[in-house]
């Protein structure tokens, strides 16, 4: 099916956190989200672009990919139509750019299935209609503070806890929660590339507190470091930022690099390439989760029905609405007894709510076709 595009909308939003997220690459305090809006004859679809401020977790960044969406990657798209499926080939020919892809080819995807009464989720393949939610916990002043705040997702229902972790804060915050909540609690940590091989030693010490998964303990590039320090390690190693493409979880897998994986649509260009990694990760018995980058309520979305394909066996950083924002821009999500449902609507089966899109809207840039 052939969606014609008559234009696209990039619109920035300024989105405070509830509190600052600190990880081993630095501290949010405050969203900074481009919004896509592909406008089509019959409709309209959304995306969020995941691209942070600064790039520190990726090489990507949110000016960025609003440059290169404006003067590459929209006008790339025919004039005469497009399938979503189809939207991948057309930037292919442009390298790098997988979260400015991402959103542009949600966003027409989105247009698709609400032109066609389709939810992401039965487009996805989606094997259940709620999903179990993890909470992923920022580094903090101190083990107190970090307790607290551990406390205080448990109490909300949040069925998995990740630690952010960096050198000098790793084994003690881990043993802390261990001793304060029990064998029992799913708990994992996530290092965001802050480690080198040489850390191995301090790396096992982890062993002892039963983690699900260490993610993402060396560099981006370090594929065959990862391989080497699975082997020095009884924690399972997941890989996020190392995987951006299914190409790179199929040598990632092949390797021993990692026995989990970490798919978040963004970072590999989007959903569908998303749901390629899955099918791969399910035929090898690699579990996956879908992780996050502290989205609005139309990155989550679109998430929540990824997360339920039958391959997401491990509960995601899916978080309910409050965990980041205030306000959202869509109705929240609110957690249910540690799930959040799978919206049913056509497309996202949400959409910004205007007068809170205006309230934090900070730029808007009209592209024609
Ligand atoms: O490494 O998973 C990560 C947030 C921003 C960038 C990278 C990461 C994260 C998170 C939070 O861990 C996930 C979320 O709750 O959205
Ligand atoms: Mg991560």
């Amino acid at each position: 099916m052939k969606t014609k595009i008559s234009g696209v909308e990039l619109r920035r939003i300024a989105m405070p956190l509830v509190a600052p997220f600190r990880t081993s690459f630095g501290v949010e305090t405050s969203r900074d989200v481009l919004l896509v809006r592909v406008v089509t004859a019959d409709g309209e679809g959304w995306a969020e672009c995941a691209a942070m401020s600064e790039p520190r977790y990726c090489s990507e960044y949110v000016d960025g990919a609003q440059d290169v969406l404006r003067r590459f990657l929209i006008p790339a798209l025919p004039k005469d139509g497009v399938d979503a499926n189809a939207v991948g080939r057309v930037l292919e020919p442009f390298t790098g750019h997988h979260m400015a892809k991402s959103a542009l080819e949600t966003a027409v995807l989105d247009a698709q299935l609400r032109s066609a009464g389709e939810s992401f989720g039965a487009y996805l393949g989606a094997a259940r209609d709620r999903v179990p939610c993890g909470v992923s916990v920022g580094i903090m002043d101190s083990i107190p503070q970090l307790l607290d705040a551990v406390e205080g997702y448990i109490t909300e229902g949040y069925v998995r806890i990740k630690l952010k972790i960096e050198p000098g804060w790793d084994v003690e915050p881990v043993r802390a929660v261990r001793e304060r909540f029990g064998d029992d609690l799913l708990l994992q940590v996530d290092a965001n590339a802050a480690y080198t091989l040489v850390d191995a030693q301090q790396l096992a010490k982890l062993d002892d507190f039963g983690l699900l998964l260490i993610e993402q303990p060396l560099a981006n590039d370090d594929m065959v470091q990862h391989a080497q320090l699975a082997k020095l390690l009884r924690t399972p190693i997941c890989l996020d930022e190392s995987i951006e493409s299914a190409a790179h979880a199929a040598a990632a897998i092949s390797l021993g690099a990692c026995s989990v994986i970490n798919i978040k649509p963004a970072r590999v260009g989007g959903y569908l390439e998303a749901r390629r990694i899955h099918d791969l990760a399910r035929a090898h018995g690699i579990p996956v989760w879908c992780g996050g980058m502290l989205e609005t309520g139309i990155g989550r979305a679109a998430n929540v029905a990824l997360a339920a394909l039958p391959g997401f066996t491990l509960p995601g950083d899916t978080s309910g609405s409050r965990r980041y924002f205030a306000t959202d821009i869509t109705e929240p999500f609110v957690l249910a007894d540690g799930h959040l449902d799978v919206p049913t609507g056509p497309g996202l089966g949400t959409e910004p709510l205007p007068d809170v899109l205006d309230e934090v809207t900070t730029s808007s840039e009209w592209i024609p076709l």
